[in-house]
């Protein structure tokens, strides 16, 4: 499948031992990983990494020239400017379409559930169905569960397509956060409305003011946050039932040599859920036997794995640049993979072994892939099909080429907003009050949420894994979620024995005293609502701000690398939680939306962007977020001695901003054909 030499980099790739085997193992089968093809990209294009490049109508393609010397208008006039924020809010349109698109085939399910016309679905989170449907009025007095369920389903379908008012679910915000978003013009009205609008503002010739951009780029990303993904996370709850706390495992370990693996990689727990049932039949599990295999192994990747982990603790294969290596193990019979974050890579290297890839979404077919579509309705015999497929593999399965690193760790998921108020407050005083008065008396510093995905062009996991155990060491309580929550998870972070071993005294004290990991696993990338809905919680119980913008707590997407994750960043800046990336937005060609993104969204939300490529200065801009805010609250210092101190506590967040010039430094060379080379220095 490699037609030409191998490039080899000295730079690391991985800080996984069972990647860096696999990743050993690809250079002998030759076969190519996205490091290697991260490489033939060299060097990448100048233009596009400062979002300099405009593509928006057919006279163009335009481009801006960086140094200032050039040409600094596209052919309508459109200035630096224009483009990036245009170009900004068109990559959060699309990450607020992904997560909202499978919201919809969620709330899809919820109605065929409630109607019967499923033969795998049922209504499993009762509590949470009957809270929902109080919370939107719908009437739930001696009234059956499906009839409830049917009207929530139908009340939250309205909600993409919904025409006038704002979405519903904006009221669970503090009210400074609906007051920013009144004043700013940011208040999320339908959710297709929004990314409709946010498309239509970018088109040639349509809005061309880079603030009034940015805070419609707001508006869309507040529709994802407290819209499709807050209402997928509620209605998978509601299908698939609450998560609550439970022991897996993480890491290639986990596939095991004498049983049909199946691994399941992508989003949607529509199917991957009922791909757990399937995997349980026990007519299939004797099928399985019958063709020499011990038994049906199923796990995951990315978060349609992080899904199925919180609810059934079906283990981790990897988060997302496992998804090329778990295939290099050479024994997992099948793939399934559905939406967002799944290389079309993957076609060409099952060629190399017996794996069946199979794709499943209406919305995403791979080319040389085998594609079973997936239907609601029977849901359940097209897993039983998919099931039986893998089985049929195994007798395939060529021993030589199988190779399974022997990493594995222990991990606890399956937190949750609500889960927060048992594990804190106990069954009988349900309550966020010992998480309050933990960060009051400062015995915990603050509470930090790291997310997001893996990008090769960082070592995998190793942003994650330091700015993690910089935050807990000083103890600042980390929630996570996506690819960041099974990478700490590979490297015993969701462990409760990591308390002892990695956090500051104050977070060991509360994670002995509650029996928790310093570091909270709460699900997948549209879970990340989970993390506004305890902030709200922790709004709601007082002591700590009355508002999102004043609690100590701040965000991180280290490793991130998809529009999604750009969404997601936006909507929690725009709720007041400031965040830190580790490679830039590409928006360094324009120093207005840089310096409107990190300094001028803080007099619209309270909060702003930042972009610090170093894990321990990012967590430390983090802890200076946390600080500054405990000062203006006037709680105490931390408790116990901690090992960063900042100098400038009480100083505003934004102390310096990368010049342009910088960027371009770390630029290179752009190449195309017209592209100019910067003289070194
Ligand atoms: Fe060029 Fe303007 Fe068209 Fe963009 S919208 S491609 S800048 S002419
Ligand atoms: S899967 S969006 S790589 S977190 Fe949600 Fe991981 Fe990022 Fe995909």
């Amino acid at each position: 499948m490699i037609d030409r030499p191998r490039k080899v980099s000295g730079q690391v790739r991985s800080i996984d031992p069972a990647a860096l085997e696999m990743i050993a193992r690809a250079e002998q089968i030759g076969a190519k990983t996205p490091w290697d093809r991260l490489e033939e990209q060299q060097p990448q294009c100048g233009f596009g990494t400062l979002g300099l490049c405009c593509r928006n109508c057919f006279m163009g393609p335009c481009r801006i020239d960086p140094f200032g010397e050039g040409v600094q208008e596209g052919i309508c006039g459109a200035n630096a400017d224009i483009i990036i924020a245009r170009n900004l809010v068109r990559h959060i349109c699309t990450g607020t379409s992904a997560h909202s698109d499978h919201a919809r085939d969620v709330v899809h399910a919820l109605r065929l559930a409630a109607e019967g016309k499923s033969d795998a679905y049922s209504i499993r989170g009762k509590r949470k169905l009957l809270r929902l449907a109080e919370e939107y009025g719908i009437p739930v007095d001696h009234r059956p569960l499906n009839e409830i369920a049917k009207d929530l389903a139908d009340f939250l379908l309205a909600e993409f397509g919904k025409q006038e008012g704002y979405l519903m679910n904006v009221a669970r915000a503090p009210e400074q956060q609906r007051k920013n978003w009144e004043r700013a013009g940011s208040t999320p009205r339908g959710v297709d409305r929004e990314v409709v609008t946010g498309l239509h503002m970018t088109h040639m010739g349509s809005d061309n003011e880079a603030e009034h951009l940015l805070l419609a780029a707001a508006r869309v990303a507040l529709a994802d946050g407290w819209g499709g993904s807050m209402i997928a996370t509620d209605v998978s709850d509601i299908l698939f039932g609450e998560p609550s706390p439970l022991r897996s495992r993480a890491n290639l370990g986990v596939i095991r040599p004498d049983e049909v693996n199946i691994v399941v990689h992508g989003h949607e727990p529509t199917l991957s859920d009922v791909v757990v049932a399937a995997a349980q039949d026990p007519e299939l599990i004797e099928y399985a036997r019958q063709k020499g295999a011990k038994g049906i192994n199923l796990a995951g990747i990315c978060c349609t794995a992080n899904e199925i982990l919180m609810r059934h603790g079906v283990p981790i294969a990897g988060n997302f640049l496992h998804q090329e290596l778990a295939m290099m193990t050479g024994a997992v019979e099948l793939m399934l993979v559905d939406i967002q974050c799944v290389f079309p890579a993957l076609a060409e290297l099952q060629k190399c072994f017996h794996t069946k890839v199979v794709a499943t979404s209406l919305k995403a077919k791979f080319p040389g892939v085998t594609h079973i579509e997936f239907h609601e309705e029977n849901a359940l015999e097209i897993a039983k099909r998919i099931v039986r497929l893998a089985i049929d593999n195994f007798p395939n399965r060529d021993p030589n080429l199988v190779n399974i690193p022997r990493y594995q760790q222990g991990l606890i998921a399956g937190f949750t907003t609500e889960v927060v108020y048992q594990i804190l407050g106990g069954r009988y005083r349900p309550s966020y009050r010992p998480l309050n008065d933990g960060i009051q008396s400062g015995r915990l510093r603050g509470v930090a949420g790291v997310v997001g995905c893996n990008n090769p062009k960082f070592p995998q996991d190793a942003s994650h894994l330091t700015m993690v155990r910089e935050l807990i060491a000083n103890d600042v309580l980390v929630v996570q979620t996506g690819c960041g929550a099974i990478a700490c998870g590979k490297a015993g972070l969701l462990a409760p024995e990591a308390a002892k071993q990695y956090a500051g005294k104050g977070l060991q004290e509360i994670c002995e005293a509650v029996g928790i990991p310093p570091v909270l696993h709460l699900g997948s990338c549209v879970d990340n609502t989970r993390i506004l809905t305890a902030c709200a919680a922790m709004v709601a119980e007082g002591g700590i701000g009355d508002s999102f913008d004043k609690l100590p707590v701040a965000g991180a997407a280290p490793e991130w690398m998809s529009e999604k994750a750009i969404a997601i960043g936006m909507y929690f800046v725009a709720s007041g939680i400031s965040v830190v990336i580790g490679q830039p937005l590409p928006v360094k060609g324009s120093k207005f939306v840089v310096d409107m993104l990190t300094r001028g969204l803080e007099k619209h939300f309270g909060a702003t962007w930042w972009f610090e490529p170093d894990p321990i200065k990012a967590a430390h801009w983090m802890i200076d977020c946390i600080d500054r805010k405990r000062v203006a609250l006037g709680l105490p210092p931390p408790m116990y001695p901690v090992p960063y101190q900042p100098k400038t506590v009480g100083e505003p967040i934004v102390t310096h901003v990368a010049a342009v010039g910088e960027a371009l430094a770390a630029v290179g060379t752009c190449p195309g054909p017209n592209a100019r080379t910067p003289e070194p220095d």
